[in-house]
Order: C-alpha cells, then structure tokens, then sequence
C-alpha cells in the first residue's frame, strides 16, 4: 500500500465541500491505490456543520480514507499537504461591490497563500476554486514566495467542461471523442472558449459546425452565462459539477492527461501576448506530474479581441488588491 497523501480542502462545510470529500476519499481524484489524508478547514461558525460532513464520511468506510483532520487555522491545515483545494471564499452579499468583494478575498488568500508557504510540502500542487478564482490564486502565489509559483492554479475546467458538451450537443458527438479544446482567459462570463483547433475523430470541429454567428451568439454566452443559468434554474450555484472539474483538474495534474489537452489557469509568462502577471486560462497538457502550456497556437482577430477583453479584466481586478503587495 502506498503511504497516504495529505490533502487539504478549504470551505469543506460547504456545498461544493459536499460533492468533492467523498470522491476524494473514495479514490476518484489520486487514484484508486492511493490512501489519502483530508485537512478540512472552515471557518469557526462551520466547525459544527463539518463534523456532521465528517461523520458521513466515516460512515461510509472509504478503504482509502486514512485520517481526518478539520480545523479553522491555515496554518493546521496545509501541514505537509502535497495538494490543496482552496474551494472556500467570501461570496459576494447584498449590496457588496465588486471591490469590496476583491478585498475580502485578498484577505483570505494571502493569509491561505502565506500559510502554504511556511507549511506545506514543498511541491504542494494548489488549485483555486473560491471565486474570483483567478485573482485569488495570484494572491495566494504571490504570498507564498518560498513555493514555484508554478504550483498555483486555478480552475478552469468547470468552464472546459461546460464547452465540451455544448459542442456534443452541436454536433451530436460523444464528448469524449473531442480533443483539442482550449478556454482562454478569466473564470467569468468573459472567458473565450476557443474551438477553433478542436477535432472529433480527427475531423475539424470548427468545419463541421460552420457557424460564426452560433459561436458568437449561442455557443460563447451559453458557456459564459451557464453559472448564473444554473443558480436560475436551481436556487444554488453549481456544486457537484464544480467539484467534478476540480477533481478533473487535480487528476490530470498528478496522474496525467494521456496528450490530451485540458484547460488550467496558470502563470500567464508573455506567451499568446499575455504578460506577466495574471493567471490565465490556457491549453495544457500534464506529464508526470507536471502541466506544459500548448505552444505555437496561431490567434486570428476574432479571438485576440476575445484574449484582450478577458485579459483587462484581470488586470482590473488584479489593479483593484495591488496595495496588497505594497
Ligand atoms: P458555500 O457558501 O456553500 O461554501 C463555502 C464554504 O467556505 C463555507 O462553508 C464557508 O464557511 C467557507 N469559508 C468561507 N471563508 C472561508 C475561509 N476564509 N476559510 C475557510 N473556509 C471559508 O459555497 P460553494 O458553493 O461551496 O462555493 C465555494 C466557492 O466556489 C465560491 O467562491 C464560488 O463562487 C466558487 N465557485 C467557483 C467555480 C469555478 O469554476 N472556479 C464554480 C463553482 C463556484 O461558483
């Protein structure tokens, strides 16, 4: 038996909390040979409500789940870990504006981000979900100076996800006959879902759909707007699903996307005309352990302007907490 890896998951009372643990535990995110060992934190309030989550998870016996750990102190819960799902952040309340809402978040994750960096194991790989996800796992990088910056990222996958089956539908292929997608940018309305590269059994999506205005008008604002779609139709914004993406995300990060591409948000480093400075949604491919951005994509007009408008608004937002960093 392999020993058990720490994995710390923060806002693990919560509901998206609820739909990640138990797949966690039951081996679907590192493997089915691989016993791991859940850090929860939560805030104090919520400490009683996850010994409640924590009681269903030890009734379900997962063979794999080998200990628990639930605290409300960063620096408890990223202990050694070796993977960290900071999935808990502070959602937007009445009548907060979004700058207010960028510095609450500032708040937390230069706390998180500092706490990793004096805590965690040395290659810890991060992943943000707790929105504005891309901006929070710039401050939980930038707070964490001791760590490769390479080893924060954000979660574009849900968003990935959401593009892959509205082509499905287009098409009426099975998804995972899709390759080559690629989603640029922000997790937000704005990102740019990008199918211009993407083949089914070899053949180019883009030829087989044919439709500008449908990418445009359908395809990029059905993917944009899907998260308020859904808090529309179900009262609650996406759970289950978003845990499926950041289980598929830390998955293909650890054990591999076997060539395919994956979309994660990462260090933008100047390449596609992205500076430095932002995390930004890219096409990627994961071996051994480690993700290499695609290179050589060539970007018409249509998705520069696309790249560009998504790009601005992470340097607004990132314009918005840079007293964070002096
Ligand atoms: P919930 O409100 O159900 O749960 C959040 C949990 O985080 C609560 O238990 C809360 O007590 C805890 N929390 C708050 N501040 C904390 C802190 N400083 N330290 C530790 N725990 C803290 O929200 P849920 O539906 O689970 O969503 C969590 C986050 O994911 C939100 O920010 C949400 O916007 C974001 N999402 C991101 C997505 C993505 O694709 N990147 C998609 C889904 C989701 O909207």
């Amino acid at each position: 038996m392999k020993a058990p890896v720490r994995v710390a998951v923060t806002g693990a009372a919560g509901q998206i909390g609820y739909s990640l643990l138990f797949r966690i535990a039951s081996g679907e995110m590192l493997g089915k040979d691989q016993p791991v060992i859940l850090h929860l934190l939560d805030l104090p309030q919520a400490q009683t409500a996850l010994k409640g989550v924590m009681m269903e998870l030890q009734d379900c016996a997962f063979p794999l789940l080998a200990d628990m750990v639930a605290t409300d102190d960063p620096n408890v819960a990223f202990k050694d870990v070796k993977v960290a799902l900071l999935v808990g952040a502070r959602p937007r309340s009445k009548g907060m504006e979004r700058k207010d809402l960028l510095e609450a978040n500032g708040a937390i994750f230069t706390v998180q981000g500092k706490a990793l960096n004096d805590h965690a194991a040395r290659d810890v790989k991060v992943l943000v979900v707790g929105n504005p996800a891309n901006t929070n796992a710039w401050i939980a990088m930038k707070s964490a100076p001791d760590l490769d910056p390479k080893n924060f990222t954000a979660m574009l996958r849900l968003d990935h996800n959401r593009a892959l089956s509205q082509i499905a539908a287009k098409t009426g292929k099975p998804v995972a006959s899709i390759e080559k997608l690629a989603v640029w940018g922000n997790h937000s309305p704005t990102m740019y879902a990008d199918y211009r590269f993407a083949t089914i059994d070899g053949q180019p999506v883009k030829a087989m759909i044919n439709d500008d205005v449908w990418n445009r008008d359908v395809f990029l604002p059905t993917v944009g707007k899907r998260g308020a779609a859904i808090i529309e139709a179900r009262g609650l914004s996406s759970a289950a699903s978003a845990a499926n993406a950041a289980i598929d995300h830390i998955r293909d990060w650890v054990l591999g996307s076997n060539g395919k591409w994956v979309t994660m948000g990462i260090p933008s480093d100047g390449s596609y005309g992205i500076p430095e400075g932002v995390m930004y949604g890219v096409p990627v491919v994961c071996e051994n352990g480690e993700y290499k951005r695609v290179e050589g994509l060539e970007i018409d007009a249509f998705s520069r302007e696309r790249m560009d408008l998504t790009l601005a608004e992470l340097e607004e937002e990132r314009a918005a907490i840079a007293h964070l960093f002096g």
